[in-house]
């Protein structure tokens, strides 16, 4: 347990800004120094509306250099490459610059939860600035007209991942099935640093997926017709669900009509019921066509929407205190249900908990009105940020910082839960 010296929140505060001025590239911010020197999607979003309160202008070019990326097709990826710096799998793998709709900066081909449109309402909301919403509202858009055109491979009104990493929860126990259905591949390298994190098989399956999507062009019919990996996730829909809401109140802004997002809204909602819940939110394997039967962090995604029926906001909330969640751990969230075969509390997204997935519930209990909940959330990863640091994720039992130090949006998420 890594013990620290007590800190005020004066201080926290102040260390968190000054982990976030270390990690800005002068354009972007990098999750982490070494592991991760490029600008991750959702961990940008994270890192704008951490910063909308102290660094406004910053927020709002975080948001447009990770827009930079954007393709012609309305994809935003999971990774802009703003540097030459080494990282694996890089611009080599990816090889965006030979596809006609990616755009001059370099970015991989994958995308990521969808986060952008809440992350924009809240720059506006800590700003005020209409004229940065004229800007990037439009960015926005196409990137839901993508997911609903390309993604919505079940036809339920839900977008798809189609590769562990567009989850943001890579190792999650939830791909462990879809994974094990792909056939055995040993390509014989690693990504040096990942060791702990991924074992080669999986590592090796993740490689030979993206390298699959790329070479069918990263077609969205390639999606549909052949692509091994299609699964619908509860946090990634969840997530998209709140952003097309985001859209649906910042729409007359730009005098636009919210009617189109608060419609996509409540199809994603009806998806999500429809297809996901079996007493909690699971996710859908679309090529068994079967959900998955373990219960994740990702679960509670649909509670981001505030007219999910309270019958399923009580049944969330019951699963998320008990012993399953957060009744048997000292700390907020384990990633997966403490319960299930696969949960190890000491690697990354299979029991870990993590401050993105933490805040996200908070505004989920507050948008429930759900007060205490929001107060044992803001409350116990302050704790967990206090005791241990900036860490990328945290042992739920005892607290103990895990992977990298000086994560960004561990800090800029931080700020936040101070306000
Ligand atoms: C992790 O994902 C990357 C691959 O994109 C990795 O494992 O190398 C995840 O935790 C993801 O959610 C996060 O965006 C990324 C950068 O922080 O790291």
């Amino acid at each position: 347990m890594d013990a620290r010296p007590a800190v005020d929140d004066a201080a926290l505060g102040r260390e968190a800004l000054s982990v976030l001025d270390a990690n800005w590239t002068g354009t972007a911010t990098v999750p982490a120094p070494g592991l991760y020197p490029h600008q991750w999607s959702w961990d940008s979003a994270f890192v704008a509306m951490g910063l909308a309160r102290h660094r406004p202008e910053r927020s709002r070019a975080e948001l447009l250099s990770l827009l930079a990326g954007q393709w012609a097709t309305g994809m935003v990826p999971h990774i802009v490459f703003h540097t030459p710096e080494a990282y694996f799998p890089g611009p080599s793998v990816w090889r965006s610059h030979d596809h006609d709709a990616a755009p001059r900066v370099l970015t991989s081909g994958l995308t990521a939860p969808p986060v952008h449109g809440l992350a924009l309402w809240w720059i506006y909301r800590h700003t005020g600035d209409v004229e940065f919403v004229r800007r990037a509202f439009p960015s926005l858009v196409a990137q839901h007209r993508y997911l609903a055109a390309a993604r919505d491979l079940g036809g339920g009104g839900l977008a798809a991942i189609v590769h562990p990493w567009e989850s943001g929860m890579d190792d999650s126990p939830a791909w462990d099935q879809p994974l094990a259905a792909l056939p055995e591949i040993r390509y014989g390298y690693r990504n040096l640093d990942l060791d702990e994190r991924h074992p080669d098989s999986d590592h090796d399956r993740y490689v030979w997926l993206a390298l699959r999507y790329r070479d069918a062009g990263y077609r969205a019919e390639y999606l549909r017709e052949d692509h091994p990996f299609a699964v619908e996730c509860p946090l990634f829909n969840g997530i998209w669900l709140a952003s097309c809401q985001a859209l649906a109140e910042l729409a007359p802004l730009v005098r636009a009509d919210p009617a189109p997002h608060a419609e996509r809204a409540e199809r994603i909602r009806s998806g999500l019921l429809e297809r996901l819940w079996d007493g909690c939110f699971y996710a859908r394997d679309l090529r068994t066509d079967r959900l998955i039967p373990v219960c994740t962090v990702g679960g509670f995604g649909p509670l981001l929407d505030p007219w999910l029926p309270a019958e399923h906001v009580g049944a969330l909330v019951d699963v998320l205190q008990s012993a399953r969640f957060m009744g048997a751990t000292g700390y907020p969230v384990p990633s997966c249900e403490i319960r299930a075969s696969q949960f190890d509390r000491t690697r990354y997204w299979r029991g870990p908990s993590w401050v993105n997935t933490n805040w996200l519930l908070r505004r989920a209990a507050s948008v429930h009105g759900l007060g205490p909940l929001r107060d044992q959330l803001t409350g116990g990863t302050l704790r967990l940020v206090r005791q241990a640091g900036f860490r990328e994720c945290f042992d739920p039992f005892d607290g103990s910082g895990r992977g990298c130090r000086d994560f960004s949006w561990s800090a800029a998420l931080t700020l936040d839960l101070l306000a």
